[in-house]
């Protein structure tokens, strides 16, 4: 919270203009959103409508002319794009405005750093601004000083600008994206750890994902009684918060974690690859979009949300589609969702409406990726039999002269567990698999 308000008060005094370019419609209401959610005032904004932005200034010539008009008037002292910039482009617009400007990318890096609050999210997300600004080289000092990382004897600050600067800052840079990369495996080896533990336990996961601010630590809240922050500003979550929960008997564990958007910056994606990790190894992923916003914008939203599902190798796993903020939304959306998504769950993660139609359908998604078995454990495997018991409901079992036999529905991960006392082709984790 306390660095969340020394934030804006240190950007307070900020007054960005917002720029666009696309070859229809340009809606700058997300990225006014980013930088709300920075601390940086909007004064202003201007749009271009073109194909593709000019590849060296973004603007065209023109267009350029009114911009600097435009800031001067709106009395706005910084530029904020809507896209990634090329670092030439980024240059060629400073140089000729005469006012900072920034990206998307970097406003959704700086945000990130913001609310970065365990050591494994400062990790990642201080490899995710490296590797931005290792393309353009630029205040990558001021970056590794903060970090206490000090210059080398004789400074090269010291030296002035020059190629021999940018080598060695390049250099330092790759150094110190080599240790971040190194430490963010070990705690990804960690995290698999916990993860054997976890399917030990054989408990099903579910993560929650969606686009940020969708509600999705509300209705973890709401699920599980857990008191995980919200707030009504972007990627207010960044670290996986886990909980259990039980459904009609039956343990869960739900996950829920960092949010996406539009053009999320391949750097973060990657940097959070290991947390990211959580929702690619789901039995089930919980799909927490915010219905009241219209039907486009909705649309929208979950493409983005589809798109980094299948870049990080998540976009097979079964999927569940939850239609959040119903608090919000007339009946004539109502309908119009029930046409168009028939398949989502309506609920308030905030009164609660609809929770119990969502625990019968997580349920649901569940039991179908269940795998029939048919074993036969030998009587000197009496723990076996009772890790079986913990995590199949029902079972259906008989003594037999050999052992127990033992017919049931049970978690994928615990068929393959159990895969060598399957007694039927059909019956054995191994069989089915191939
Ligand atoms: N009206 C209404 N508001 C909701 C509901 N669920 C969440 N919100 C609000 O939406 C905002 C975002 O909620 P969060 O739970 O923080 O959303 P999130 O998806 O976790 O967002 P990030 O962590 O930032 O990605 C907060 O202001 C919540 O109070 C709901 O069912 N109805
Ligand atoms: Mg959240």
């Amino acid at each position: 919270m306390d660095s969340v308000q020394n934030g804006s008060t240190r950007r307070a005094a900020q007054r960005a203009l917002t720029i666009g370019v696309a070859p229809d419609e340009v809606d700058l209401s997300e990225l006014r959103e980013l930088l709300r959610t920075a601390g940086v005032a909007v004064t202003g904004e201007m749009v271009q409508r073109r194909e593709r932005p000019d590849p060296d200034r973004y603007f065209g010539r023109g267009k350029l002319a009114e911009l600097k008009q435009a800031a001067k008037e709106a009395d706005a002292n910084l530029i904020a794009v809507d896209d990634e910039l090329l670092p030439r482009q980024e240059r060629n617009l400073e140089e000729e405005l005469g006012i900072p400007v920034i990206d998307r990318t970097a406003i959704i890096l700086d945000i990130f750093a913001d609310h970065a609050r365990s050591a494994e999210g400062k990790l990642q997300v201080e490899l995710a601004q490296l590797e931005y600004n290792l393309a353009r080289m630029r205040g990558l000092w001021t970056h590794l000083e903060r970090l206490g990382a000090g210059r080398m004897d004789g400074g090269i600050g010291t030296r002035g600008p020059g190629e021999s600067q940018i080598e060695t800052d390049r250099r330092l840079a790759r150094n110190r994206i080599s240790a971040l990369r190194r430490r963010l495996r070990d705690t990804k080896a960690t995290r698999a750890t916990m993860r054997r533990e976890r399917d030990r336990a054989a408990l099903p996961t579910v993560a929650l994902a969606g686009y940020t601010n969708a509600g999705k630590s509300t209705l973890l809240n709401a699920l599980t009684g857990a008191t995980v922050g919200v707030r009504d500003r972007l990627f207010h979550t960044l670290d996986p918060n886990t909980r259990a929960m039980r459904l009609d008997g039956r343990p869960y564990l739900l996950t829920d974690t960092v949010g996406f958007i539009r053009k999320l910056p391949h750097q973060l994606v990657d940097a959070f690859g290991a947390t990211l990790e959580e929702t690619r190894l789901a039995d089930l992923i919980v799909h927490v979009v915010d219905a009241s916003v219209d039907e486009d914008e909705m649309v929208g939203m979950m493409r983005a949300v589809d798109d980094v599902l299948d870049e990080i190798g998540a976009g097979d796993r079964p999927r569940l589609l939850v239609l959040n903020k119903a608090d919000r939304i007339d009946d004539e959306r109502r309908e119009e969702l029930r046409f168009g998504h028939p398949d989502g769950i309506l609920v308030s993660a905030l009164t609660g409406e609809g929770l119990d139609q969502l625990g019968e359908g997580i349920e649901r998604a569940f039991r179908a990726t269940l795998r029939s078995v048919d074993l036969l454990l030998p009587f000197d495997q009496g723990g076996r039999l009772a890790e079986l018991h913990d995590v199949a409901g029902d079972l259906d079992r008989t003594d037999t002269a050999e052992g127990v036999r033992v017919r049931g529905r049970v978690p994928a991960t615990v068929a393959e567990r159990f895969s060598r006392f399957a007694v039927s082709a059909d019956g054995g984790g191994s069989h089915n698999g191939a």
